[in-house]
């Protein structure tokens, strides 16, 4: 399986040899259409965090989805249903006896899952993030056939543009959301006339008000029937020239020369974070009547500059080929056909960035299965945040690629879950600390619904590596206590298995798959010490430890952590030889899932490695080898990008990298959930697979799990040869260090590295080393001839 990643690779590098690589940069920028979108998934995405645009780009009809992101149903209610306390105590009998059936029928009776039927269609309190609607622009029925169809997403700026020859007239129109300005912005160059209508699939009523704006509001459920969220979406009509002029509950332009369309929308959502108005209809009118006093010119700069502050930090451009000139459906569908285009997997990355920055800043909610695109009012799984890998992952390029900023919604969102987390400890656990499982609403959901209960752990990782890549002391007290009390959850939860005196977690989970009991019979659902907990609450009591002694307090925390955290079951290797997904060697009922749970210790924790636990890190090859390079969802093979880079394996990871765009990527670079079957947008690939992307490049983690380790920066870790020449500028590594790369013919060219602390540095390349004296704000340049053998 192995090999035919690398014949691919080898073919790509022998196709590559006749055009020379260049890098004009806008192939790895520019998505770009000859036709306009049919779907949403071939749409363009634009958004400033909170508002959404998805551009179809029309020529009789010009179609946008537009999005908020605190669009949901349901309601903020008690999940928590108090179960027998004595049930826990039995279920961690019963897994100790591994009696997974009587533990399993206990847990179904003891934590009953409250309100979140994950699928359902009927809404439940648990809600459901959804559309806000759809605006359009219907243009007179003149003839259909234009020229120079043009339709596109440029990232630097954040634009899009429509533009095509018709009658003899060039028709522009121009698209972007403003963060400063908290407006969607669209100009159409004219002649224009149009009739302007908004809708959703329900629960709406729009009206003209005055003689330029359009409003829709509407009601949506709380789960019982009842009225829940109000929401207002108001679309205003700048005009020069001719006329605007309502007609029921249309607006129309008539001959204008030019048209500015300006558009704003609120919720009355009330929760920790988000914008807060109780009254959606003012809110609306402040922001246009603000943004309205801007002329065009200057809403585009203020918002380019908002934009390019994050999105330029970086800079990611990969070997161009023919190919990367074609238009991007154009392009994906020939590389689905062997032509080569790495800069192609550069144009994803960057998408990815953007994504991020489009879907999550500071002060709004955080990205969510969605981001916050969503043409449906039923969404895949209620638009939700699951907490065993999809919250998460959406967060993975956050720091590595320097937009530290935008991981501030997670933060917030994190923080908001101690209160209900607290109570759900308290009436299903009788514990100190909070919890929450398997996944979670923006209305405080911590009840169990799957009973996976690392989330938590594995959420408080990032709030620790905010603090790595950046050593903001302050920030790290300011979420100390958040990590604090996610420890005081676990260690209290802790139990000790009857084989080996380990400390283990149960009831709990291996996220999602089942395993086989060496009866034959399945023992789906529950277990006691699943590796994943194990390895998160190392690295959750390790950060915690970390953090306890850089703030200089909770001393004896500290030794009670260190402790503990000595006792926790170890990662073990099954008879196999793969690393054992659970306490016993049980066989997985799905060798190819696609959670691959065991290898967090690889990645996104770093306690594997091929340097500290060689053994360990062979049977976490093994086990990887044995997830298979089929077809699968693409989170998961956006996960096996950065588990094979951290493997070092350029080729496996560049594999999964071709397998993303090939399998797993719609037409306008939007990930696709599973390669066949119900087309289904989910981000996080997306955002996986840039992290990534960046792992192959750029790798900072500590040498192993010690909490003394130290980070070790590496240049091009897994570097495959498609990628022969590059450059990647502006990226983040641990320890406050902003990081240039350059290489041609596959080998380092110049390193540029800015320190923003006078700190010990290590680099890496390619197994040498260079240890130095990093100072604050001076430059240091490496060429390839300054590492040695250490
Ligand atoms: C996890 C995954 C599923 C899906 C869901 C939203 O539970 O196992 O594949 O991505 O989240």
């Amino acid at each position: 399986m192995k090999v035919s990643h690398k014949l691919v690779g080898l073919i790509t590098v022998l196709a590559m040899l006749c055009p020379p690589a260049i890098f004009a940069g806008e192939a790895s920028t520019t998505i770009w259409f000859e036709q306009p979108a049919q779907t949403f998934e071939e749409s363009l995405v634009l958004g400033n965090g909170r508002l959404g645009a998805m551009v179809f780009g029309g020529i009789q009809e010009e179609k946008i989805v537009l999005n908020e992101e605190s669009v949901w149903s349901g309601s903020r209610v008690e999940n928590n249903v108090p179960p027998d306390l004595t049930a826990l105590s039995e279920m961690r009998r019963l897994l100790a006896e591994g009696n997974f059936a009587e533990a399993n029928a206990l847990k179904k009776k003891a934590f009953p899952v409250s309100g979140s039927p994950q699928y359902a269609k009927r809404i439940s309190p648990f809600g459901r993030y959804q559309t806000l609607g759809t605006l359009r622009l219907r243009f007179p029925a003149v003839e259909e056939k234009v020229s120079g169809y043009r339709r596109t997403l440029d990232l630097k700026t954040a634009s899009g543009k429509v533009c095509y020859q018709q009658q003899g007239q060039t028709v522009t129109r121009d698209y972007f959301v403003s963060a400063p300005d908290n407006v969607i912005v669209t100009r159409l160059s004219g002649p224009v006339t149009c009739t302007i209508t908004m809708d959703r699939p329900e629960r709406f009523e729009t009206t003209v008000v005055g003689d330029r704006d359009l409003l829709m509001t509407g009601t949506l459920d709380d789960g019982f029937g009842n009225a829940g969220l109000t929401y207002a979406a108001r679309v205003r009509v700048l005009h020069s020239g001719g006329e605007v002029s309502a007609d029921g509950d249309c607006l129309v332009v008539t001959d204008a020369d030019n048209v500015v369309l300006l558009f704003a929308a609120a919720t009355n959502y009330q929760g920790f974070a988000g914008r807060r108005c109780s009254d959606p209809i003012s809110a609306t009118l402040t922001d246009l009547n603000e943004a309205s006093d801007d002329s065009f010119a200057c809403l585009r700069e203020r918002h380019q500059e908002d934009h390019q502050k994050f999105f330029s930090r970086v800079e990611l451009s990969l070997p161009e080929t023919a190919n990367s000139s074609l238009a991007t459906d154009r392009r994906l569908a020939n590389y689905r056909e062997g032509k080569s285009d790495p800069s192609l997997a550069a144009l994803f990355a960057n998408m990815g960035r953007y994504l991020l920055i489009s879907s999550s800043r500071p002060g709004g909610l955080p990205a969510n299965l969605q981001g916050i695109w969503a043409e449906e009012v039923h969404t895949m799984w209620n638009g939700d945040y699951h907490f065993n890998i999809n919250t998460q992952m959406n967060y993975w390029p956050a720091l590595s690629c320097n937009l530290v900023e935008m991981q501030e919604p997670l933060q917030a969102f994190i923080a908001s879950l101690v209160e209900p987390g607290s109570r759900t400890a308290r009436i299903y656990y009788d514990s100190p600390g909070w919890i929450a499982h398997r996944l979670t609403n923006i209305w405080g959901y911590t009840a169990p619904a799957g009973l996976d209960i690392g989330g938590p752990a594995w959420l408080c990782e990032h709030l620790w590596e905010q603090y790595a890549f950046t050593l903001d002391r302050e920030y790290l007290a300011s979420v100390y206590p958040i990590m604090k009390s996610s420890v005081e959850f676990y260690l209290a939860n802790l139990y000790e298995e009857p084989a080996n005196g380990w400390l283990v977690t149960g009831p709990s989970a291996s996220p999602e798959i089942g395993f086989i009991l060496p009866d034959g019979k399945t023992g789906s659902g529950i277990c006691m010490g699943p590796t994943i907990d194990m390895q998160q609450l190392r690295e959750l009591f390790g950060n915690t430890v970390r953090a306890a002694q850089i703030l200089n307090c909770d001393e004896s925390l500290q030794v009670k952590l260190q402790k503990t955290r000595s006792r926790l079951a170890p990662n073990q290797i099954a008879p196999n030889g793969i690393l054992q997904e659970w306490l016993e060697p049980y066989k997985e009922r799905e060798p190819t899932h696609r959670h691959c749970s065991p290898l967090y210790g690889l990645y996104p924790y770093y306690e594997i490695s091929d340097t500290a636990t060689p053994e360990i890190a062979q049977a976490a090859r093994k086990l990887l080898e044995r997830r298979g390079v089929g077809q699968s969802t693409g989170w998961s093979n956006a996960w096996k990008i950065n588990l094979w880079a951290r493997l070092g394996d350029e080729e496996m990871a560049w594999g999964f990298v071709r397998q993303m765009l090939i399998d797993n990527a719609f037409d306008n670079l939007l990930s696709r959930f599973r390669p066949s079957g119900k087309k289904l947008f989910q981000i996080e690939a997306n955002l996986g697979a840039t992290a990534g992307v960046t792992e192959m490049l750029l790798q900072s983690q500590p040498t192993s799990g010690a909490i003394e380790a130290a980070p070790v920066i590496r240049l091009l870790p897994a570097l495959p040869v498609a990628w022969h020449s590059g450059v990647a500028t502006g990226l983040l590594a641990r320890g406050a260090v902003e990081v240039d790369l350059s290489w041609a013919h596959g080998e380092l060219k110049e390193c540029r590295l800015r320190p923003r602390h006078t700190r010990e540095l290590t680099v890496r390349y390619r197994g040498r080393e260079l240890a130095f004296k990093g100072a604050a704000g001076v430059e240091k340049v490496l060429l390839p001839h300054e590492f040695i053998e250490p």
